[in-house]
């Protein structure tokens, strides 16, 4: 059976950061295989559908004007258990609430601003990644 999928995205400010390098490091240390990945720019309308679940929070603007304000790279990770051991990577999306060693923890300098996203269960993460890859997009890693 092939192993569990999850979506994330190294957000705007984790480029900005210059962190790409750094977080895919751990993402790959850590024990995930990427499967896709791509750099793209979202527009407020992409952002916006991504984040749809949210669009009656009070954070809303704010996240799609950050979310479009730079490019971002989102990736499809496999591994077993992916979905729940990428969010123990990243840590809580508060920062200040995260885990010590946690993605979030060491990088991100506020709840807004957080450096990356991970898919919260295995349907949205299939969802996810259909919003950002073609099927052939997404290959085989078996490295
Ligand atoms: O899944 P996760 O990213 O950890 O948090 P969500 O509750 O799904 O929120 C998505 C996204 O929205 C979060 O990464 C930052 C932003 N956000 C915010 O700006 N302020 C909040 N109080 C909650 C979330
Ligand atoms: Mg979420």
């Amino acid at each position: 059976m092939a192993a569990e999928r999850t979506l994330t995205i190294l957000k705007p400010d984790c480029v900005k950061k210059n962190l790409i390098g750094e977080v895919t490091r751990r993402i790959q240390e850590a024990g995930f295989k990427i499967v896709a990945m791509k750099m793209v720019r979202l527009t407020s309308d992409t952002a916006g559908g991504f984040y749809a679940v949210h669009r009656e929070r009070p954070f809303f603007g704010e996240l799609v004007e950050f979310m479009s304000s730079g490019p971002c790279v989102p990736m499809v990770l496999e591994k077993e258990n992916a979905v729940a051991d990428f969010r123990t990577l990243i840590g809580a999306t508060n920062p200040a609430e995260a885990d010590e060693g946690t993605i979030r923890a060491d990088f991100a300098d506020s709840v807004g601003e957080n450096i990356v996203h991970g898919s919260d269960s295995v349907e949205n993460g299939k969802i996810e990644s259909a919003y950002f890859f073609s099927e052939s997009e997404v290959v085989a890693n078996k490295a």
